[in-house]
């Protein structure tokens, strides 16, 4: 099986803007008449629902920022009545109110789709087997691969995230084919292997779905080697489903959109007009096939780029580049903007341990940023000599790449934190 929705899939550009514009103009006027937020924002804007016909009137609709559900908490963007929601998920993030979304049968539906359209473009069967080490809860990682591979007809096995040393037993009990987890925790699970003298190669896994945080090019070299396994980026947030708006294909060279559920932009952050293909800025979405929240241009705060080149996959579903990073995550030193991703680039190219920690302080009103990165138990075991002559050259590395100078720490093996979900790589100490 090549394609989970081969029509959609492969449809023509014409296909789908026929698509894209019929459910757009379905969505403005269901969100104009069941959600006061909405009706006061057009009204504001001048703008009554038979103003959007085509694809292309989009540009002619507000924003929607991650406040207004929180001014709207818990269910106040619900666009159907409470009898007809099924599911209700949450995110925590890291201040404030959770965020909450909620699902229609039919919101289900197209989850599920969209996740089993991920497992199939990373080369899953019916016949597979899929460990779900994601968390479950309210988060939507678990339910979301869960779903999906149920939707395609494969085995879930809903293990969970924690408890690695579980994990591992039932990789080499379960023979799973595939796993997923988020990129850090895999790294985390290939580590205990290797600590505990299980060999990857003598495992049946041979593909893992890893998102729901960014990660290197570098990152995917480290987990296929440990894990002996291809590895796949998959992309998603609460607000839009979950796991499965974008996913890797056979190429692992940018993520098709489900764009016949999600519609994709990418604006400028600062004058909120749209940038051409190729050019970095905020990916927005609009869910234009959902019933329950269909969010209009949310604005995601996640830094990529769209394509719309030819893949060799045959997949016609425009393509985003992996997230940078978030403009929220993006730490401003010294007046620099620095992504924890160019850290953990040069970090992996210089062949050093994937397991880092971002320190930043403020001392004298001058920002200082340590690299804490963990040591391998060979350069452990050197002379204190050669461990500060490697702490400068990743330090003079990290000069050139980041464009601003940053302490690097070698600490001892295995004395960071290791993550079982989203990992920690920033602590900032400052108080501005
Ligand atoms: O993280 C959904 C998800 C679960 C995606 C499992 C993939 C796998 P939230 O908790 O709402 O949802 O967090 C969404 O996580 O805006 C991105 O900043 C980040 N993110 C998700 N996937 C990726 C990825 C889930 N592949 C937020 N690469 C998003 C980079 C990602 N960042």
């Amino acid at each position: 099986m090549k394609y989970f929705d081969p029509q959609i899939e492969t449809a023509s550009r014409e296909t789908l803007c026929g698509i894209q514009s019929e459910r757009l103009a379905s969505i403005v006027k269901r969100c104009y008449d069941h959600v006061p937020f909405y009706r006061r924002k057009f009204d504001e804007a001048g703008l009554l629902p038979g103003d959007v016909k085509s694809i292309d009137d989009i540009t002619k609709l507000p924003f929607t920022v991650k406040q207004d559900l929180r001014d709207n908490y818990p269910f106040g963007l619900f666009a159907v009545p409470r009898e007809d929601i099924v599911r209700i998920h949450a995110s925590s993030g890291t201040t404030g109110k959770q965020t909450v979304v909620g699902y229609t049968e039919n919101d289900v539906e197209i989850w599920s789709r969209s996740a089993a359209r991920a497992i199939v473009a990373a080369g899953g069967t019916k016949a597979d087997r899929i460990h779900i080490a994601y968390g479950y809860g309210l988060f939507t990682g678990g339910l979301g691969l869960h779903y999906g591979a149920e939707k395609l007809g494969a085995a879930a096995i809903p293990v969970s995230s924690g408890n690695t040393m579980r994990q591992i037993q039932l990789l080499e009990d379960f023979e799973p084919d595939i796993l997923c987890c988020t990129p850090s925790y895999a790294l985390t699970i290939g580590e205990a292997m290797r600590g505990a003298g299980v060999d990857a190669k003598k495992l049946r896994l041979r593909a893992g779905i890893f998102g729901a945080e960014p990660w290197t090019e570098a990152m995917r070299a480290e987990i296929e080697s440990v894990l002996d396994i291809k590895a796949y980026d998959i992309y998603g947030l609460s607000e839009i489903a979950g796991p499965g708006v974008s996913f890797d294909c056979c190429m692992q060279n940018g993520m098709h959109v489900c764009e016949d559920y999600f519609y994709p932009e990418i604006v400028d952050p600062d004058t909120l007009e749209p940038v051409p293909d190729g050019t970095f800025g905020e990916l927005v979405f609009t869910c234009i096939g959902k019933e329950a929240l269909p969010l209009i241009r949310y604005r995601t705060r996640d830094i990529s780029c769209l394509t719309h080149e030819t893949c060799e996959c045959g997949r016609t579903l425009v393509k985003m580049m992996k997230p940078k990073g978030r403009s929220d995550d993006m730490l401003i030193i010294r007046g620099v903007n620095v992504f924890p991703s160019q850290v953990e680039h040069v970090i992996l190219t210089l062949g050093l341990e994937p397991n880092y920690q971002i320190v930043v302080d403020r001392a004298k009103n001058l920002d200082v940023m340590t690299v804490c990165v963990e040591m391998s138990d060979a350069v452990f075991s050197d002379a204190v000599r050669e461990v500060e002559r490697r702490e400068k050259e990743i330090a003079s590395a990290m000069q050139s790449v980041l464009g601003v100078s940053a302490k690097v720490r070698l600490v001892e093996p295995r004395s960071l934190p290791r993550s079982e979900g989203k990992a920690v790589r920033v602590v900032d100490n400052r108080k501005i």
